[in-house]
């Protein structure tokens, strides 16, 4: 019997919703009562109250929630965690377990009909598994088979190009490192990872115009800085720590701008969690300004705030920017400015949805402070014209002078916990030629130069069949990515797929004709190995590079850390390799004199990383040193505004995140800060949009998209009435990825344009 018919998207029966008024404030009782509840739940009272005393203390573990950093001194007495930081650590550390006999029990095609919420409380994978060809039902193998089964299918391929190999940002710099050096080593630079869906805009951005792909600032910059101005982020659900860095921003006197098509709860009002005197208060206000940009419209705003601040630049030469570091610093001025004369107000102001008088006061916030940083996340990075969007952020910056001194830079807020290391150690599509150079010297190989596939089109080669073993490190890919049946196709078409968790979800259902779960420590767990126990490193969405210890004891004794897994992949498979991987994984600190070998910035990696907080890596763009641009200048750049022009029956939809999962991980049924209980099958529009439709408060819809004529449908959603722009709606991930056009995504950096589909609604009957 073959398992062909598992279902990719998750099913669509409601669950029964309930609606609440939408929260004045964020954080506070309800935060913690919240986050308390899940970690009982998961874990048990005692496990559970360690866990929170080890999160991101100095010589804990940290915590897989987001980048956001951790203070550099002073850390919360409690525990520096949040609510769904707390949430992060239950889901791994839960006592729930999913063992040989779970998958004797359960076949891959019941376990499809599950939703991603039962799929993922199910429990941690306790045993390495395979599906054989044809088989319905996973079963347990050894560690030693199932090694030398991906080396059998590797070793069969025409050529190393016909594997690809993923990364999902969790993995430590160690393990990410070893991953990158086998798979070259194999011969492929087929090296797709999460960044690829999430800031890749951000880097080319960057790179481009600053000479580094991450952002300038500190934490500390925070507690200086004149004007915070937060875009495309909602950082009460994503990261909930850093509405504590906003808040001192206020108190040191700063203002802060909030530009989101929705009001998100966490930007307008917050409660600290970790200051109990706060708890039973109204909470502090956030946001100053608030600009309820319609989806898509921010290069259309920046440029108005951009012609707002010339006019009053040429009133009065030298009011407006700060001359002295254009002439030293930049590169590219007059053509920037003559690009910005060809657009108008008028022209643009429709695109932005907001009046004039709101942007004219953004503006003179802009005008009159000089510290500035900007923060923006996936609001900015998943649209076509994405890269467009950052590089306008950095030619704001650039006029006002606000990058590389105190209190001023850019703020690209990271997601996965480590997925900005991931890159640093060297998992990338690219392989820039300096690290192939030290590389080859220092493992004695010849790396690949042939640049490999990213996500989108590591998808479309797995569905043309150009690749045929599908490698995650982490992550699940058919639900993280887009266009749902498409990539699940593409799944299905490869040989074998193996999947590295600590968790089961829908990729390891969605397979090829042979598939693996090899399950993995998690990092709240001890690693020991033969000299000892082991703790691993990662960097922060600020280039910090700190420890990791894990303190429970793993939750199964069939389990292996990840480095020691790519290790026993590697052995199995290369031949010739002059690595002792063996040897590497015995001891970490091995591997991490391979990264200072090979990678700057490292220097005594091993006594640093011992350090309390651990050690900044270098950032030209934060020392106000441009050169490794290719004008070894900051460079001024010249960017489209949306050109997307939707038609009266059409609207944008963005997909965004609830307040209750981690990505595709679904902690709960609830988004709290937007007042929806016990339901995911929410479109959120507009109210004239809604009387205009004929579609009411809790009537039911089809949410429908036509890119290029073809037409994609998710069924059965529940219209909500709710704040945001015209022609604008918004649901949630993963359920709406099957609306993403695999073709729909951002230009330069090939991110998925989640934030930018164009769909036509259907009204349900009855
Ligand atoms: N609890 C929790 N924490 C997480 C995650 C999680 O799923 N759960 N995910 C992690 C990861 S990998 C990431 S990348 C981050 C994601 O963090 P976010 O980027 O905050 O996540 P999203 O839910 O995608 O929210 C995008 C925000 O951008 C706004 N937006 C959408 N389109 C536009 C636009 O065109 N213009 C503007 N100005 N705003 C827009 C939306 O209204 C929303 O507020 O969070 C990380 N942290
Ligand atoms: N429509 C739409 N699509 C999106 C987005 C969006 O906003 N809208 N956001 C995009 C973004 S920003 C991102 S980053 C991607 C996320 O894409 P991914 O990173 O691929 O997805 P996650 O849901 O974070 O992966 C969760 C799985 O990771 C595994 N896991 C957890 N911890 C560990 C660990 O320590 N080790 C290992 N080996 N495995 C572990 C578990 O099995 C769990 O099921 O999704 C993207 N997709
Ligand atoms: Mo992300």
């Amino acid at each position: 019997m073959s398992t062909k018919k598992t279902n990719a998207q998750p099913p669509n029966k409601l669950t029964g919703i309930q609606l609440t008024e939408v929260p004045q404030k964020a954080v506070g009782t309800k935060a913690i009562q919240s986050a308390l509840s899940h970690v009982f739940e998961e874990t048990g009272v005692l496990k559970g109250i360690g866990l929170l005393k080890n999160l991101n203390q100095t010589y804990g573990f940290d915590c897989p929630g987001c980048a956001w950093p951790d203070p550099d001194e002073k850390r919360a007495f409690l525990a520096e965690y949040c609510e769904n930081g707390a949430k992060a650590v239950a889901e791994e550390a839960t006592k729930n377990k999913v063992s040989p006999m779970f998958f004797a029990t359960h076949s891959v095609e019941e376990l499809s009909s599950w939703s991603d919420y039962e799929i993922g409380k199910s429990g941690r994978i306790t045993h390495p598994m395979v599906l054989e060809e044809g088989d319905t039902h996973y079963k347990e193998i050894s560690w030693e088979k199932a090694f030398n089964l991906i080396a059998n299918q590797l070793n069969k391929l025409n050529s190393p190009d016909e594997a690809i190999f993923y990364t999902s940002g969790r993995t430590s710099n160690e393990a990410a490192y070893l991953y990158q050096l086998f798979v070259r080593q194999f011969g492929t630079n087929n090296l797709p990872d999460c960044s690829n869906m999430c800031h890749e805009s951000s880097g080319a951005a960057l790179s481009e115009t600053l000479g580094i792909g991450k952002g300038s600032v500190t934490l500390d910059d925070f507690n200086h800085a004149d004007l915070v101005i937060v875009m495309g982020q909602n950082p009460g659900t994503n990261h909930p720590r850093m509405l504590t860095a906003l808040g001192e921003t206020k108190k040191n006197g700063g203002k802060i701008i909030t530009v989101n098509p929705l009001p998100e709860v966490g930007l307008m009002r917050y409660v600290d969690p970790q200051n109990p005197l706060e708890w039973f208060g109204k909470g502090q206000e956030l946001t100053d300004l608030f600009l309820q940009v319609k989806i898509n419209g921010d290069v259309a705003l920046l440029k108005i705030i951009l012609k707002l601040m010339k006019a009053k630049e040429d009133e009065n030469p030298g009011a407006v920017f700060n001359h002295q570091f254009i002439n030293e610093k930049t590169h590219g001025l007059g053509d920037f400015l003559n690009d910005l004369d060809q657009y108008t107000i008028e022209d643009l102001l429709p695109q932005t949805g907001l009046t004039l008088g709101k942007i004219e006061k953004a503006t003179e916030l802009i005008i009159n402070n000089d510290k500035i940083i900007i923060c923006w996340a996936m609001g900015l990075t998943q649209h076509k014209n994405a890269v467009d969007n950052i590089r306008e952020v950095v030619n704001l910056l650039l006029l006002k002078g606000s990058i590389g001194k105190k209190g001023a830079g850019t703020c690209p807020v990271r997601g996965h916990s480590n997925v900005q290391g991931d890159r640093t150690v060297g998992i990338w599509e690219k392989l820039k030629p300096e690290f192939g150079e030290k590389l080859a010297k220092e493992f004695d190989f010849t790396p690949p130069t042939k640049e490999g596939y990213d996500v989108v089109n590591a998808i479309e080669a797995m569905y043309h069949k150009k690749a045929k073993v599908f490698m995650g490190m982490g992550g699940n890919f058919v639900s993280a990515t887009p266009d749902t049946e498409y990539t699940a196709s593409a799944l299905r078409n490869c040989e074998l797929t193996v999947h590295v968790s600590t968790k089961l979800n829908r990729s390891h259902l969605i397979h090829g004709k042979t598939a693996l779960i090899l399950p993995c420590l998690g990092r709240s767990e001890k690693d020991i190995q033969q000299s000892g126990e082991q703790f691993v490193s990662v960097e922060n969405s600020m280039g910090v590079v700190h420890s990791s210890n894990g303190h429970l004891t793993p939750c199964s004794n069939h389990l292996l850390s990840e480095p020691a897994i790519v290790a026993g992949i590697a052995k199995a498979t290369l031949n010739g390799s002059k690595v002792d991987w063996e040897k590497l994984i015995s001891n970490y600190d091995l591997i991490r004199n391979k990264i200072e070998a090979t990678i700057p910035g490292f220097e005594n990696y091993n006594q640093r990383v011992r350090l309390k907080g651990g050690f900044y890596l270098p950032n030209n763009a934060r020392d106000n040193n441009f050169s490794p641009t290719s004008t070894g200048k900051a460079n001024f750049t010249l960017n489209k505004p949306s050109d997307i022009h939707l038609n009266d029956n059409e609207f944008m939809l963005m997909t965004v995140r609830t307040h209750d999962q981690y990505n595709t991980t679904i902690y709960g049924l609830n988004d709290r800060y937007r007042g929806v209980l016990n339901e995911r099958r929410v479109v959120f529009m507009n109210s004239d949009d809604m009387l205009k439709l004929g579609v009411k408060k809790l009537d039911k819809v089809n949410l429908i998209s036509n890119f290029n004529n073809e037409k994609r449908v998710a069924n059965g959603f529940i219209a909500l009435p709710y704040s945001i722009p015209k022609q604008c709606m918004a649901t949630y991930f993963p359920e709406a990825n099957v609306l993403v056009a695999i073709k729909n995504k951002a230009k330069i950096s090939n991110t998925p344009a989640s934030k930018t589909v164009v769909i036509t609604v259907e009204k349900i009957d009855n």
